[in-house]
């Protein structure tokens, strides 16, 4: 991207968001954590119009969960946990099969929870990469590991398909606006941490009330 596109993106800042999201009792703060997913949604964007389709589902999932938090009950989306008390306690979730909510937050959260896992292990991948390691081959491995899982077979195809058109690592660590290799590699390792954190903190929140299959 030429530099000019380039002065309002940087893939750090975007990640910051997450750091954003942890409360000092840490909860995760809802607000924080879109800011989050809008800018990975910005990067995915910048990699072109092959992850048009990723992108677009998790902006819908993004926009749903806003409209819940800029809504009548706004307050009681403030965390993740307070989200889940919230929806449970007033029976907003279909727990076992789609039914009256089909799109409770805590269903749409948990699709943007595991594609996170997904972008951990990713990331990680890329951050302990050699020069001559294939994005695409981290990307597919990562993919296969954790949110294929959840997918049908053509889902994991159209991803299996725009993997391939990732660009290469350096080219890659260019979108991302951070620096030079070093400096990418040494962001990340500061950057990840936090996103495994939120990670890790939301899993327990959904295992503890045994959410982490619902439709
Ligand atoms: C290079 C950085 C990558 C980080 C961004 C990761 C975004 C992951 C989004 C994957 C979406 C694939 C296509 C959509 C599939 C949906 O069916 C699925 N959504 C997700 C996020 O997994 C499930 O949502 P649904 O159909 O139950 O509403």
């Amino acid at each position: 991207p030429a530099a000019s596109e380039n002065q309002n993106f940087c893939f750090k800042e975007e990640l910051d968001a997450f750091k954003l999201s942890l409360s000092p009792t840490k909860e995760v703060i809802l607000e924080h954590y879109l800011a989050g997913w809008s800018g990975l949604v910005k990067f995915l964007n910048r990699l072109g119009n092959v992850f048009g389709f990723i992108s677009k589902d998790a902006s819908s999932k993004i926009q749903i969960l806003r409209n819940f938090l800029n809504g009548e009950s706004g307050s009681e989306y403030f965390t993740v946990q307070s989200m889940v008390k919230y929806e449970l306690e007033n029976k907003l979730v279909d727990l076992k099969k789609a039914g009256s909510h089909p799109e409770s937050g805590c269903r749409t959260l948990l699709r943007l929870h595991r594609a996170l896992r997904w972008l951990e292990l990713f990331l990680e991948r890329l951050r302990t990469s050699q020069e001559d390691g294939k994005t695409s081959a981290m990307c597919a491995e990562s993919y296969n590991e954790s949110l294929a899982q959840f997918h049908p077979w053509v889902v994991r195809k159209a991803a299996g398909l725009a993997f391939c058109m990732l660009p290469g690592r350096l080219a890659f660590f260019e979108v991302m606006n951070v620096g030079t290799p070093d400096q990418v590699v040494a962001m990340l390792g500061e950057a990840l941490p936090v996103v495994t954190e939120v990670y890790q903190i939301t899993q327990e929140l959904y295992a503890k009330h045994d959410l982490l299959d619902i439709p």
